[in-house]
């Protein structure tokens, strides 16, 4: 196992790094930009370097500045987090020469299965169910049209480079297919560098579940089950739960049976969520792999009883893991509320300042991951999540019932918080009878 460390993160997932760390002995350096100077989490780290000023690029996206608070520091390996240099294929072979493990895939799983076109082939050949669409890169509008015709109206346009919704365009006829097609490559273009898009079936009203899995050196593959996370908005996830409420058991074992083939195929190892859409029906399609530990892992890891860092740690130091599936029971059912320092009465902008009361919730059923305290400054430089409130409870009401009540406990003052928006979702009944897909937001707020 390791001996130190480095988490080149920030805010509540460094926090839970940290915490996995110290339970298996290993000592954890914290890295921090200006902004972060003074949270209360850096303390808690064996060391912790400052890394420059708060804008990201000079911080925590800075890669010469990492390595060398890696190389001062002496540690063996980078935990990522999600975010920043998470899904950054080039900081992990980097990491690779420097002889300093990354905790994540190898930079080869990641460069495949961070291209969509690859990723959809991948799945192809490991005979799992995906969204109908083309076999390939679309090069040209006229050859876009055929395919889509062939599809199918409505068909999507989507970045090969993307993920997360950015690059993606619903074309309901040749007409917009014309004009989504052209603004799709730019927007590609703009933001990954790579205008490059592809064409799939668009799915209509499905609801979005995900799949946990990890995945060791030797070859070992195992799922911790499904996530529900439609409830987003803007392709920010709100409120995320596990087991999603509508599938029966068969379907959910053919579900993560599918990821694990992917996974399997991809010769990847750590952590990896794969994502797919699931219809009316209860069909499901895959649609891309995530190649981080995500933010909505808590509610994995109560269903299952298990700890998902410490095993990444475990699986990135070359062990091998200790269980088998049959071992991965899923009992329960645990919702997470995102808590973000923004307004819901405006728009979800951004608030940031200082927090002058901060009294979290607790008692039965409840997790609190955050590295926010009473007297904390929220910085604008940063994405507003201030925390992550999950409940875990015998039966899906039950939760419900528990995370209303810590809501309605919690008091985060004078910033204001989306806490008044999840406690309207969670009161609706379209909600609570788990209705729903994803513009369920959209749609009833
Ligand atoms: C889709 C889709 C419908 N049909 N693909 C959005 C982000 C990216 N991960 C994939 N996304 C979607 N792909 C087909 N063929 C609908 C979405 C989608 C969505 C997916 C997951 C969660 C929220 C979403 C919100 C709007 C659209």
């Amino acid at each position: 196992m390791f001996s130190r460390v480095l988490i080149a993160n920030r805010g509540e997932i460094a926090l839970r790094v940290i915490r996995a760390c110290h339970e298996l002995g290993i000592s954890a350096v914290a890295v921090f930009s200006e902004a972060d100077r003074g949270a209360a989490y850096l303390d808690m780290a064996d060391e912790a370097i400052c890394i420059g000023p708060a804008v990201p690029a000079e911080s925590y996206l800075n890669i010469p500045r990492i390595m060398s608070a890696a190389e001062i520091t002496n540690a063996d390996a980078i935990h990522p987090g999600y975010g920043f240099l998470a899904e950054n294929e080039n900081f992990a072979q980097i990491c690779k020469e420097c002889g300093i493990t990354f905790i994540g895939p190898p930079p080869e799983a990641m460069r495949l299965l961070g291209n969509k076109v690859e990723a959809r082939k991948l799945a192809k050949k490991a005979g799992v169910s995906l969204v109908p669409g083309s076999d390939g890169v679309v090069e040209n509008i006229e050859q876009g049209l055929k395919i889509a015709a062939g599809i199918g109206y409505p068909v999507m346009i989507k970045a090969v480079a993307g993920g997360g919704g950015r690059g993606m365009r619903v074309a309901h006829n040749e007409m917009s297919f014309r004009s989504g097609f052209t603004s799709a490559q730019a927007e590609a273009t703009a933001a990954f560098g790579d205008g490059s898009v592809y064409l799939e079936k668009l799915i209509v009203e499905p609801r979005h579940v995900e799949v946990q899995v990890m995945a060791d050196a030797t070859g070992k593959v195992l799922h911790f089950y499904e996530r529900d996370c439609s409830i987003q908005r803007r392709h920010q996830k709100m409120i995320e739960e596990s087991p999603c409420p509508v599938i029966n058991e068969k379907t959910r074992q053919k579900l993560c049976e599918s990821a694990i083939r992917i996974i399997k195929h991809a010769n990847y190892v750590n952590a990896a969520t794969v994502e797919f859409l699931l219809d009316k029906d209860q069909h499901f399609y895959f649609i891309e792999v995530n190649t981080r530990i995500q933010v909505e892992h808590p509610v994995s890891e109560m269903v299952t009883g298990r700890d998902l860092i410490k095993m990444q740690l475990q699986v990135a130091s070359g062990e091998k893991l200790g269980l088998t599936q049959r071992d991965i029971k899923h009992r329960g059912v645990a919702i997470e509320c995102r808590i973000n320092a923004e307004d819901p009465a405006n728009g979800f902008s951004p608030c940031p300042g200082k927090i002058t009361r901060f009294i979290p919730p607790g008692g039965p059923g409840i997790r609190v991951d955050t590295h926010v305290y009473q007297g904390w400054t929220v910085s604008p430089s940063y994405d507003s999540m201030l925390c992550k409130l999950i409940a875990y409870r015998p039966t899906r009401d039950e939760a419900i019932a528990t995370m209303r009540r810590a809501l309605s406990e919690f008091v985060i003052e004078p910033i204001k918080t989306t806490i008044p928006a999840s406690l309207s979702i969670l009161s609706h009944n379209l909600f609570v009878k788990s209705k729903i897909d994803t513009e369920f937001v959209e749609r009833n707020f």
